[in-house]
This record gives structure tokens, sequence and C-alpha cells, in this order.
């Protein structure tokens, strides 16, 4: 009996262990207007909004998804993605994956033109 706690606790302890070494990445990622999640844009989207703003059940709901316009959840979100469906002008990048980086990755930086402090300004030729 002893001799299976302890397989256990080394097990647990290796666990723990490869879960404190494997870098875990938390950039996530979601479909802009994919209300439900399901991976697509669809009219089951502004159909998810619309119970979901009065309070009616949704068998799933990603809410960064179904902002469409980033002002919060509200009935146009329904209604642009209504109008993308219809062929609309797609100003919000509904259908567009849109990722979230993870903050402890180091971020590409545009490097910056370095200009001497002592430069002379140009002066336009006339
Ligand atoms: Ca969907
Ligand atoms: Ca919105």
């Amino acid at each position: 009996m002893k001799r299976i706690a302890m397989i256990g606790l080394v097990l647990i302890c290796l666990l723990v262990t490869v879960g404190m070494i494997l870098p875990v990445s938390a950039a996530s990622s979601y479909v802009r207007g994919d209300a439900d999640g399901d991976g697509t844009v669809t009219i089951l989207d502004a159909t998810v909004i619309q119970r979901r703003l009065v309070e009616l059940p949704t068998p799933s709901f990603d809410a960064r998804a179904a902002d469409v316009d980033g002002d919060g959840l509200n009935i146009t979100d329904a209604t642009w993605i209504q109008r993308y469906l219809a062929e609309f002008e797609n100003i919000h990048h509904i259908n567009e994956t849109v990722t979230i980086p993870n903050p402890t990755e180091p971020q590409p930086t545009t490097p910056q033109p370095t200009r001497d402090p002592y430069e002379l300004p140009v002066v336009p030729k006339k």
C-alpha cells in the first residue's frame, strides 16, 4: 500500500515539475463575430448575441468575439454580423482571427531612426 502511495506521489511531483518547466503559451485567439465559438461566422452568431442580450440561455458564448466593434456587447454587434453576412462593407473585420499575444513574450519592436542630437537642422534651399 505504501508503495502505491509513493508511486502516486512521485507521479504528482513529476507532473507538477513538467508543468513548471514546459512553457505555457497564454496567447489565445478568436474569430471576430464568432459569438458561439464554432469557428465560423453565421446568422447563429447574431442570434446568440440577441439571446444573450435578453438573458436567454446560450449553449456557448465568447464575449470577446461577440463584441465586434469593441464598445461592449449590444444589439449593434448582431447588426454588424448581419450586415457582414449580407456582404455590406466589413469595417470591423468580422470573420478575421484576432490573436492576443502572451504578455510575457517579448514583442517585436520597430527600430527607431537614430538622430544626432547635435545635428544641425536642414534648411530648405530657396
Ligand atoms: Ca459561429
Ligand atoms: Ca459592441
